[in-house]
């Protein structure tokens, strides 16, 4: 039975991956952070085959205690400061997890694994915010990098650890470089959520507004249940390398908001949405959309949830949420 252990396993990409590795017949094991996270409730009843470990990015000497206790044949590296507009609030913290974090689990395992640096693979989850300004369109995996946020110095920061362990100790390293992708678990503070439960919550009389920043910015959204399946496959490949994963589709934030009201019924969604400067950033990523020829020539990996799809998908769970007074 392989084993697999997973940082930021009470996130959205965690719950995903960990149900796609169990269905494969994988050992899981997830690292969480805290002393008496809440979270580690909802990751029992949720995915009862996970075992869980407490470590913190931030802590070298957990992470290889994590490796000591699971055996790992994969370490998917998912813990992050992910959302992005809280790293300019918190630009230190976010520089030391999503960015330090990443050399503490690759140095854990290169200390762990000894002389046979290729026995544990390892899955960076690196992000196309490090594309920011982009340099080309679409973005491919040779796209000059110019992050526009912290959490984008902080992501580029981790993928070229990770090519550099490769490269330095031969270790089996894979760098993901992800499209936004989201489902019915992402965060509430994220775009598409905040939109597509206020969308619920107008229709159901529950919300009057909702406030948002810039409409015009455009990201290439996929589903998340399709993406871990992608950093799956990476692992499997004989040889590590860094991979985009896109749709290959762009749509603004407009455009997710008239889809998203239309699912509850409302067209004239302007009477809903403000403009509120509050949720403008310091720099914005304009545009997003990758091209993801070499996941789908060398991994056979293509996203298989439309933009239309992934939208209405949310909407219903939301909706359902609040019919049930969860949300
Ligand atoms: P998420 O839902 O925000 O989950 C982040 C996870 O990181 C949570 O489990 C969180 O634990 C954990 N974490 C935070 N600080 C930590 C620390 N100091 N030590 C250990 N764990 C810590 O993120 P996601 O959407 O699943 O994304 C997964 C990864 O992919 C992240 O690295 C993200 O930056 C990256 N990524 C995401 C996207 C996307 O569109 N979703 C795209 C590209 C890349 P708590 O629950 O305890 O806070
Ligand atoms: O949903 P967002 O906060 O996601 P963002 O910044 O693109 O980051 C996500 O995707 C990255 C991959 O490219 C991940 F690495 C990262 O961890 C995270 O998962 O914002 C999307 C867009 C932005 O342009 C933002 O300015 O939506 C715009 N936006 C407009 N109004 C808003 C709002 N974003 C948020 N969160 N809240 C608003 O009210």
């Amino acid at each position: 039975m392989p084993r697999a252990l997973i940082t930021g396993i009470t996130g959205q990409d965690g719950f995903y991956l960990s149900r796609l590795l169990l269905s494969k017949g994988y050992e899981v094991f997830g690292l969480v952070r805290g002393q008496n996270n809440p979270k580690i409730a909802a990751l029992e009843r949720d995915l009862p085959g996970v075992r869980i470990l407490t470590g913190d990015l931030l802590d070298l000497s957990s992470i290889l205690r994590a490796l000591e206790a699971s055996a790992p044949d994969e370490v998917y590296n998912l813990g992050a400061i992910s959302f992005v507009a809280y790293s300019w609030e918190n630009v230190s913290l976010t520089s030391d997890v999503t960015g330090k974090g990443v050399l503490n689990v690759l140095e854990a395992i290169r200390l762990y694994a000894r002389d046979d640096a290729e026995r544990v693979r390892f899955y960076q989850a690196s992000s196309s915010e490090m594309f920011g300004k982009v340099q080309r369109v679409p973005q491919t995996e040779s796209t000059l990098l110019w992050p526009r946020s912290p959490y984008g110095v902080a992501k580029v920061y981790g993928h070229y650890m990770t090519i550099n362990y490769r490269e330095s100790y031969g270790m089996h390293a894979s760098s993901g470089i992800l499209f936004n992708h989201e489902s019915p678990l992402r965060g509430p503070e994220f775009v598409t959520r905040k939109i597509t439960l206020a969308a619920a919550r107008i229709a159901a009389g529950k919300q009057d507004k909702l406030y948002l920043g810039n409409l015009d910015a455009r990201r290439d959204w996929g589903f998340a249940g399709d993406y871990v399946e992608a950093m799956w496959r990476m692992l499997q490949q004989d040889v590590a390398d860094d991979y985009v994963v896109s749709t290959n589709e762009t749509h603004s934030v407009q455009e997710f908001v008239e889809r998203a009201f239309g699912r509850v019924g409302i067209d004239d969604w302007q009477r809903y949405v403000e403009q509120d400067a509050r949720f403008l950033r310091p720099a914005e990523v304009d545009l997003l959309i990758g091209d993801s020829s070499k996941a789908h020539e060398r991994l056979g990996w293509k996203p298989a949830v439309t933009f239309n799809a992934l939208v209405d998908m949310m909407v219903d769970a939301d909706v359902a949420r609040v019919r049930n007074a969860e949300a």
